[in-house]
């Protein structure tokens, strides 16, 4: 049963996902690629960005968390001499799960004719017009009766008729159409490669953090078992046994993917320029920016058992007689709660972080 689970977590885990973004140059595509790996354009991990472009073949930019998923900057549309077609036989099209096509401006005739190509090769496109912010801003500045829902709906009209246009700004995800992006990209992919985009897309709003918490909790029971069923090792402070690794490593992945280890905190910190004390002020849970360690996890887990936050189904003290079944139906009870309740801790404490963060950027 174990190898089994191991091997349908394993499965999931593996799962490729491969982005293209194209568009004409200076449209944005560097940029969106390293907003979409949650990437600041001056990391040294980041896709050169606002330079000349020189490159003529794709150039992959693995996610930084889930390397399974692969964002690919393409060479811009129109600095080729390539017809559509062949410009999707240049860039090796099969390979890619869906195109991003993105636009700083109107879409142009190329992107639109390599829009066309890539739906007769039966691969899926989103267009996306980025620098709202810059739109806005300009708007901002010229009219006297400035709406913003106005001028989002302007930009929406004069960028294509024809298709739906998401409209995105890369240094602020949270704003405009980044999130809805999400969902119609979710209902298009197949459930292993929805599980792939929805843990590698970025933490920016309580739908995307949440749709991460449902993810993990789906997969609770199967870390039950793993942890519960193969423990033989008795932790001193806790009244049955548990594997250590497979929580360590799962609380790592939680931390990780809530953005709230210590790197994320740290780089979050630099980024939006609030100190890391106020960002831990935000969070409540005792994991939340700490670095996972055995004795932590131990500490932990018998904190929590000593809350009393278990269900008392057992006679406990029948453990001895009736021996291991008891002892593993409990932890197998205990673990489930705990993991449920840590999911939920952890969800607050990134949608906490996460405002902060955001007001910061609206402020600024
Ligand atoms: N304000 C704003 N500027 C952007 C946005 N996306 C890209 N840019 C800027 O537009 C310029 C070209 O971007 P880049 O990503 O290099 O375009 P590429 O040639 O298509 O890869 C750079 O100076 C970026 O900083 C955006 O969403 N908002
Ligand atoms: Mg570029």
């Amino acid at each position: 049963m174990t190898e089994k689970i191991k091997k349908y977590l394993e499965e999931y885990q593996n799962v490729k996902l491969d982005i293209a973004i194209t568009g004409e140059s200076g449209s944005g595509k560097s940029t969106f690629v390293n907003a979409f790996r949650g990437i600041d354009n001056r990391d040294d991990r980041a896709a050169p960005t606002g330079v000349v472009e020189t490159t003529m073949k794709p150039e992959p930019y693995p996610h930084p968390i889930y390397p399974n998923v692969t964002i690919w900057d393409l060479p811009g549309v129109g600095t080729t001499t390539f017809s559509a077609d062949q410009y999707l036989e240049h860039v090796e099209f099969k390979k890619y799960d869906f195109f991003i096509v993105v636009s700083g401006d109107r879409f142009s005739e190329n992107d639109v004719m390599l829009a066309q190509e890539i739906k007769r090769m039966d691969k899926k496109f989103y267009f996306v017009r980025s620098k709202i912010d810059d739109n806005l801003r300009a708007e901002k500045k010229s009219q006297r009766n400035y709406n913003e829902k106005n001028t989002l709906q302007q930009i929406r009209g004069y960028c294509l008729a024809s298709s739906q246009v998401f409209l995105v700004s890369s240094f602020h995800l949270h704003l405009y159409d980044f999130s809805t992006i999400q969902d119609t990209m979710e209902e298009e992919l197949s459930s292993l490669k929805k599980y792939a985009l929805t843990l590698a897309f970025p933490n920016i709003n309580q739908s995307s953090i949440s749709k991460k918490k449902e993810v993990f909790r789906s997969q609770i029971i199967y870390y039950v078992i793993l942890s519960a069923a193969v423990a033989v090792v008795p932790i001193p402070g806790l009244s049955f046994c548990v594997d250590l690794v497979v929580l360590d490593g799962l609380f790592k992945s939680y931390l990780i993917g809530f953005g709230l280890d210590v790197v994320t905190l740290n780089k979050l910190s630099t980024i939006s320029n609030i100190p890391l004390e106020d960002l831990m002020a935000e969070c409540k849970c005792t994991l939340s920016g700490q670095e996972i360690t055995a004795t932590l996890v131990v500490k932990f887990l018998t904190s929590f058992e000593r809350m009393g936050m278990t269900t008392a189904e057992e006679d406990y003290s029948m453990i001895s007689i009736l021996g291991d079944w008891i002892a593993a139906r409990r932890s197998f009870v205990f673990l489930k709660e705990f993991l449920n309740s840590l999911l939920d801790g952890l969800f607050d404490d990134a949608i906490n972080v996460q405002k902060k963060v955001g007001i910061s950027k609206e402020e600024q």
